[in-house]
């Protein structure tokens, strides 16, 4: 017979891929079958996506498929980073090429905006924590700067459901991504019109229909299916914010643990059952995004190994290729808590220069800097960890209740010092894995979709069953608990 497969897109911000995912019998088996790179395009004025390159790219993987595995193909589902997004004609044109989030354009953005609405009502009104690339602010900047594009958007799609247009031709958003937007009232499960109106932010574009995570969209078009050599394929709306699918296959039971999805980001969290909107979760910038099966995620985003490949980054140009195995080498070696870095502290959102940075920010908190490569991605590496505790710490509370467990998912799973520092720091066991979680999960949602998997609780036992994880107990906790005492003025500084 036929296997049962299904094609994961998972495009991130440094990299995007297709990862094909097999049912077998009591498993799932994933292999990775293209991988193109990701990464901002700067042109006079403003910061974007190619994102005519990278649908180029997801065609020529699903012709790869067709030459791999034959013609047959049982869904293909869509995942990317959350926020971005695009705006459509009324012919259905692409109007303009949508921006990167990093874009300065959103730069004293959030003030303004709350100069017209204050924070409490834009947080009643949708959940979610303030961050000036949010799709709001966004959207808020376009009407401050009298783009015209406004004028002319008949249909925004968020970024996912661009692709998934251009897969299928129809235009729908998806519920976990729609809420990452800032745009979005959980509680009347509507766009936040009233709250769009009072920023002057056009409606009429808001369109498309909302689907469930888990819903077929339409068929692959048949110039596709001509081109690739594919026969009729589902394209499905998995769970299209990457961190949702992320969350989605978590190998985690009960009510008692914590996620931390780990890439270019750190979003670390809770899943809940209903949205905690209240004061002070405004006080701690916490947010609710949707997930999976009718929960919500309840997290913060934490600027993550981003600085760590920007870090790389740089030093490549400088010297020549590097690994991030040789990185983490040389921080295993460095000298320990030489100093502290709020990761959410503004000057870390898009400097030119992130070593540069972060020497600089240990200079005006009054702290010695470190030196030395090593010394600068140890520092990165306890400061992530050291602020994952300070974040964990307030979830619980909120919530009422602790956690016994921190999953790990995604690609820093592979940075083993880091999994190992964020046991030591919140002094929890540390499950690490799948590092995959993101395309495992987009594919789980899939086969839920088709009736192959029964539920999300089966997805996970599933996930259980297929993938390894490690292990991390807690080590020098008290060591780490006063490096933490230490800190907590500079972590606190930036909520
Ligand atoms: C992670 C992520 C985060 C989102 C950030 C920006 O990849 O999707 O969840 O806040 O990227 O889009």
């Amino acid at each position: 017979a036929d296997m049962t497969r299904f094609l994961a897109f998972d495009l991130g911000a440094s990299s995007g891929r297709g990862v094909v995912g097999t049912l077998e019998q009591d498993h799932l088996r994933i292999q990775e079958l293209h991988r193109f790179p990701n990464g901002p395009v700067t042109i006079p004025g403003n910061m974007h996506w190619d994102v005519l390159r990278l649908f180029s790219e997801m065609t020529e993987a699903l012709i790869l498929y067709a030459q791999k595995y034959g013609k047959t193909l049982n869904g293909i589902g869509i995942d990317t980073w959350g926020v971005d997004f695009a705006l459509l004609a009324k012919d259905g044109g692409l109007l303009g090429n949508p921006h990167h989030y990093r874009d300065p354009r959103t730069d004293g953005m959030v003030e303004k905006a709350s100069e017209l609405v204050d924070r409490k009502a834009i947080f009643d009104a949708t959940g979610i924590q303030f961050m000036q690339l949010n799709t709001l602010i966004q959207v808020f900047s376009m009407v401050e700067h009298h783009s015209p594009l406004l004028d002319m958007a008949e249909t925004l799609l968020m970024m996912p459901s661009l692709f998934q247009y251009f897969l299928t031709g129809r235009k729908v958003n998806e519920f976990t991504d729609v809420t990452t937007s800032q745009m979005y009232n959980p509680r009347t499960g509507t766009w936040a019109y009233d709250l769009l109106q009072q920023l002057h932010i056009p409606t009429d574009m808001l369109s498309a229909e909302i689907v469930t995570p888990g819903t077929i969209v339409g068929d692959l078009l048949p110039h596709l299916t001509m081109m690739t050599g594919l026969s009729k394929v589902p394209v499905i709306a998995s769970a299209s914010h990457d961190t949702a699918s992320a969350v989605a296959a978590v190998p985690a039971h009960g009510e008692d643990w914590a996620y931390l999805s780990s890439g270019t980001w750190s979003l670390l969290g809770l899943e809940i059952p209903e949205p905690i909107i209240t004061d002070d979760c405004l006080r701690y910038n916490l947010t609710n995004e949707g997930g999976v099966g009718g929960t919500y995620r309840f997290l913060k985003n934490i600027a993550g190994l981003w600085l760590v490949q920007e870090s790389k980054r740089l030093w490549e140009r400088e010297s020549g290729p590097l690994s991030y195995a040789d990185l983490a080498q040389l921080a295993q070696m460095a000298k320990p808590f030489i100093a502290v870095l709020e990761p959410n502290d503004s000057v870390f959102l898009n400097p030119p220069n992130v070593p540069q940075a972060i020497i600089q920010f240990c200079k005006d908190t009054g702290q010695q800097a470190p030196e030395t490569r090593g010394e600068i991605v140890r520092c990165v590496l306890e400061s992530l960890a050291l602020k994952y505790r300070n974040v964990l710490e307030k979830m619980e509370d909120l919530r009422g209740k602790p956690v016994e467990v921190l999953h790990i998912v995604g690609g820093g799973v592979q940075n083993t010092l880091l999994c190992q520092f964020t046991a030591n720091a919140t002094g929890k066991q540390v499950i690490a894995g799948p590092i995959e979680a993101t395309a495992i999960g987009n594919i789980m949602m899939q086969a839920i979709a088709t009736g192959d998997i029964a539920s999300i609780a089966e997805g996970r036992d599933l996930v259980k069953r297929s993938f390894d994880v490690l292990m991390y107990e807690p080590q020098d906790v008290d060591q780490w608990d006063e490096a933490y005492q230490r800190s907590r003025a500079i972590l606190d500084k930036a909520w």
